[in-house]
């Protein structure tokens, strides 16, 4: 997230401009359509394959009126045909983690041995201001969710470079074919670093690997040989809200190619935030925009709804640019 001031003006210019009441508010859409959950406002999705069910975790977004962004609590729903999604409630409150003080922000859960570990960013209190990471973890996809560490995994004050206290967030976490798991974050300036294999610490020091127009919401995967990097961006000599780009590399060390974009903004929406995952055979690109509008609630900068379409690749590893649509996975992909 930019600098709040300007964040809410982009916000009501364009509530005004679009009158989101145009979003989409119907429940007798074809299932697999966007927005995919209609019921409450969701954000930030992160998806999780456990055994033949897929997993969603995102963030609850309860902003009221013109509020920027109210978020207390990440939710998880369920699927087996990606058409229907079982609704799960939440797995944890922001609160949970007794260090923290708010902004139950993006996130991403990781089976390791067994066990389920959630990375997630939130605000830290006083002792260390500024955003933080935290780790939780659970004998099941579903929670509960309890604080793994006591304390933060990563603060502010673990990366003195960075230029804003909000730059430590949105965790991606990936585990390498060697067993070794990696924690990728950041706002304007993305890091990466190695956890031990207690998944609570980190292993080494922290890189800076920020790839070009870089804003937040990283997202690692491999496929074949090939690591991508993938993250909400923003050239701001051009566009008013993020987009999704992309760089891949031979290995997760790098060193990182830019690809350029994958998709562009979230409709009505400043955020976007990709997540990827292969799933039965096919893969796919969860985002979030803000179409969906509930009750007298208009989609809105804290209102966002995750949607889903299909992720294609070309024959040299790169991502075919995704159009977002109504449609989602309702329909076969278009080649
Ligand atoms: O949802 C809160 C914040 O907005 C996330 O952490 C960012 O990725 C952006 O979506």
């Amino acid at each position: 997230m930019r600098a709040r001031g300007w964040g809410i003006a982009i916000a009501l210019a364009v509530l005004a401009s679009t009158g989101a009441a145009i979003g989409q508010t119907g429940t007798n859409a074809a299932p697999g359509s966007n927005p995919i959950i209609r019921d409450k406002f969701t954000a930030d999705p992160a998806p999780l394959v456990v055994g033949d069910r897929l997993y969603l975790y995102v963030g609850h977004d309860e902003a009221q009126r013109d509020e920027m962004f109210n978020m207390r609590e990440w939710l998880v729903y369920s699927t087996t045909d990606m058409k229907t999604w079982t609704d799960h409630g939440p797995i944890m409150r922001v609160t949970d983690f007794k260090w923290a003080k708010q902004d139950a922000w993006a996130s991403q859960a990781i089976e390791k041995d067994g066990r389920f570990w959630f990375y997630a960013a939130v605000e830290h209190d006083d002792t260390h201001p500024g955003k933080a990471i935290a780790v939780a973890v659970s004998d099941s996809p579903t929670g509960p969710f309890v604080d793994a560490k006591g304390s933060a995994l990563i603060t502010n004050e673990m990366t003195p470079k960075g230029t804003h206290s909000w730059e430590d967030i949105d965790p991606t976490v990936f585990t390498d074919d060697d067993g070794t798991t990696w924690i990728a974050w950041g706002n304007r300036q993305a890091y990466i670093a190695r956890l031990k294999p207690n998944m609570i610490e980190l292993d080494g020091p922290i890189t800076e690997i920020t790839p070009p127009h870089f804003e937040e919401g990283p997202w690692l995967h491999k496929r074949g040989g090939l690591y991508y990097l993938t993250y909400a961006s923003l050239d701001r000599s051009q566009h008013r809200d993020e987009k999704v780009s992309y760089s891949t590399a031979p290995s997760i060390r790098g060193p990182w190619t830019y690809r350029g974009e994958l998709t562009g903004s979230g409709k009505y929406s400043f955020t976007i935030h990709p997540g990827i995952v292969e799933y039965k055979g096919n893969w796919y690109l969860f985002l979030h925009n803000a179409e969906l509008t509930i009750g007298d609630q208009n989609g809105s900068i804290g209102r966002r709804a995750v949607t889903v379409e299909h992720l294609e690749y070309n024959a040299d590893g790169t991502m075919k640019p995704v159009v977002q649509t109504d449609a989602g996975v309702s329909l076969p992909p278009s080649s």
